[in-house]
């Protein structure tokens, strides 16, 4: 059985409830439950966490070292500012794909840039929802691989 962590981080909670022009309007408890039924049926264990909270995020993924085989993460605005995500995600060695909902090269210059992107297996962005589920089947790829 593989054990996968799952990330959302700052803003996500509001998924579905604001801006639904730029995120639609499934919520973050409609994404979890998309990725729970993938995951029942490809017999793995996910746990998810989101917070608005940085040291938050980085102490889930340090904790993660003892039990997870993965990580999914989108990071939201963080993507684009934090050099300590990346060093936690780098620092653990475990694979990990980035997705986001929206396009975010196709958005505002500042969103073109991931401190994340460098060191993760792949990234998969702008398919809405989906955008989850299909990295978590391509992180379940890279680690079956291994
Ligand atoms: O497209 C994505 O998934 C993003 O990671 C979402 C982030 C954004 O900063 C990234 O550039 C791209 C924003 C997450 C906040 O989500 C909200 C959802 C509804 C209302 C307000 C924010």
């Amino acid at each position: 059985m593989k054990n996968i962590l799952v990330l959302h981080g700052p803003n996500l909670n509001l998924l579905g409830l604001r801006e639904p022009q730029i995120y639609g309007s499934t919520t973050l408890d409609d994404v979890n439950n998309h990725l729970l039924n993938l995951a029942k049926q490809r017999k793995v264990d996910l746990r998810i966490v989101q917070s608005n909270h940085e040291g938050v995020l980085i102490d889930s993924i340090h904790a993660a070292r003892e039990w997870a085989h993965g990580l999914l993460i989108n990071p939201g605005g963080l993507t684009h500012t934090s050099v300590a995500l990346r060093d936690a995600i780098s620092g653990v060695a475990l694979p990990c794909v980035e997705v986001h909902l929206s396009n975010i090269h196709k958005r505002e210059e500042f969103r073109h840039h991931s401190f994340i992107s460098g060191i993760v297996v792949g990234v998969i962005c702008g398919f809405g929802w989906h955008s989850y589920t299909l990295g978590l089947m391509g992180l379940l790829d890279a680690i079956s691989d291994k």
